[in-house]
């Protein structure tokens, strides 16, 4: 029985990686992409149909949690797995970068921010202690610290001392979270996009010792060329025999270029987002089925795609029923996009074990330049 955490590398190529995960609740193929359920559900999807895309874990988030229904509540009702029903395993974010996206008045000392819910108006903290506390009563797998992320650009000063309190509160973090057989604790390194403040932090977190190292304070404004340059030092930074995740990333071509220089697991809310406003993910590119050159196609979204939108429904379909404002619109786009993003990774996942990540990186540029058809 594998009962404890852990992580193998099985290949490399160059610096992209592949290995397993081992959870209690199941295995985890890296490169991962995690879903976002942030209330306890990804929109749209039944879990079945989740884990059918190829998912292995879910991403629930501390912040919304906490606010609605509760995390009390979720602990009583047997923990985040049975109440959402899904049985694979959780890695849960922290709290502190929603509540800076999406709280009203608040207020950051070196014990934790307060603020106001979005929900209801209502008082709430959240430090490293109860952030720790939260998820442990949500059950999560994959804890994550709690940690501040500066929007770039931002000045040395400001991203020095950003990290520098991170990492006090990782500290923090780990001493509350205290010892979890089953269960992992990520540390947050950050320092934006200025080198020697990622090696400070990296240097930090890997004193204080964590299950897995997440790479944050990217995707915040910098642009993908200064993300790639940060992305070209960063996970060398961190340990080799522990996963790497870059924290809400991305597009798919972030995703390959972030696997490339070393990434092993990521999150992004885009391809169920953009299902419900009617953007298609597809190995050639975006496509936008409100628009009225597909109200007559009666070819599938992608021709080689095997998902249920694909196999089942015209694009005159899926026009129509977007247009109509019809539920099933964002079922079935998110399901394509989902299975998309899972697809790309299993075929890194292979490209990786063969030995071929160029191949298929120039593969899957050439497939996008040719544009949809
Ligand atoms: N920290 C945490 N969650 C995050 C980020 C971070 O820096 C990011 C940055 N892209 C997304 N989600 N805790
Ligand atoms: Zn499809």
């Amino acid at each position: 029985m594998t009962e404890r955490f852990s992580f193998t590398l099985e290949a490399a190529d160059g610096r992209a990686r592949k290995g397993v995960i081992s959870t209690p609740r199941g295995e985890i193929r890296t490169p991962a992409f995690m879903p976002v359920g942030t209330a306890a559900t990804v929109k749209a999807m039944m879990p079945e149909s989740v884990a059918a895309t190829g998912a292995d874990i879910l991403l629930g988030n501390t912040y919304h949690l906490m606010l609605r229904p509760g995390a009390e509540r979720i602990e009583r009702l047997g923990g985040l797995h049975r109440f959402m029903n899904w049985s694979g395993p959780i890695l849960t974010d922290s709290g502190g970068f929603q509540v800076m996206s999406l709280a009203e008045l608040r207020k950051l000392t070196e014990e934790g921010v307060t603020f106001r819910s979005h929900v209801d108006g209502s008082r709430h903290m959240l430090s490293p202690e109860t952030s720790m506390d939260i998820q442990r009563q949500l059950g999560s797998d994959i804890v994550m610290c709690f940690d501040e992320c500066p929007a770039l650009p931002a000045d040395h000063d400001r991203i020095a001392e950003s990290m520098r309190l991170s990492m006090r509160w990782a500290q923090r973090s780990r001493d509350a979270f205290g010892d979890r057989p089953g269960h992992a604790l990520f540390g947050i390194q950050q320092g934006g996009d200025v080198e020697d403040l990622r090696g400070e932090s990296a240097e930090a977190l890997q004193e204080i010792g964590f299950d897995g190292y997440a790479i944050g304070g990217l995707a915040v404004g910098e642009g993908q060329k200064i993300m790639f340059q940060v992305l070209d030092y960063a996970p060398g930074m961190l340990p080799a025999d522990k996963p790497r995740y870059l924290m809400g990333v991305g597009k798919p071509d972030d995703i390959v270029g972030a696997v490339k220089r070393g990434v092993d697991m990521m999150d992004c809310v885009l391809p169920s987002r953009s299902g419900r406003t009617g953007q298609a993910w597809t190995r050639r590119g975006q496509v936008n089925i409100k628009n009225a050159r597909h109200a007559d196609d009666p070819r599938p979204l992608d021709e080689a795609c095997t998902c249920p939108a694909c196999t089942n429904y015209s694009r005159a379909y899926l026009h129509h029923v977007f247009r109509s404002g019809e539920i099933i619109s964002s079922m079935l786009l998110t399901w394509h996009n989902l299975h998309y993003y899972q697809e790309l990774m299993a075929e890194m996942r292979d490209a990786i074990s063969a030995g071929s990540f160029d191949a298929f990186e120039a593969d899957f540029n050439a497939q996008r330049s040719a544009g949809d058809i």
